[in-house]
């Protein structure tokens, strides 16, 4: 058996979470921020038998859409702390989706 957990963005998890219930693959949704952007995401964990992992990858890279983000870095004028501070913005790429697939030891339900 493996575990999927895939990170995806807030807007795409809805639609994610229906698709894989409706195929009926049991998903546990957890809120989660993310450490660059620290602006929330989701986090999906499929438990699945492992010729199914490929058909649940799909259903995410189907779903998850690639967007792009305007981050505003802060920086100051002369590189030191007494510098005036702007903000410059840059584009970033976020998304479709960030999956790690591992091996699960033991499946428990009790
Ligand atoms: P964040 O850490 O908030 O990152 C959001 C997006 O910012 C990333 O999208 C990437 O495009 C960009 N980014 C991240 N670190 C960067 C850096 N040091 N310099 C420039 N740009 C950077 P994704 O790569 O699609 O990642 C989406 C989310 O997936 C991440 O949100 C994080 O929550 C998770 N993630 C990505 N890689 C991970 C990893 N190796 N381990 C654990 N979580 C990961």
């Amino acid at each position: 058996m493996k575990l999927v957990i895939a990170i995806v963005q807030d807007e795409d998890s809805k639609e994610v979470l229906q698709s894989l219930t409706d195929e009926n693959y049991g998903v546990t949704k957890l809120a989660t921020t993310g450490g660059f952007l620290k602006s929330g995401n989701t986090t999906l964990m499929v438990g699945v038998e492992e010729e199914k992992v490929q058909s649940v990858v799909n259903i995410i890279k189907k779903i998850c859409k690639k967007r792009k983000e305007i981050l505003a870095t802060p920086t100051t004028s002369n590189g030191s702390e007494s510098g005036y501070m702007q903000h410059y913005p840059i584009q970033i790429n976020v998304g479709g989706a960030t999956i790690f697939v591992i091996d699960v030891d033991q499946f428990i339900k009790i």
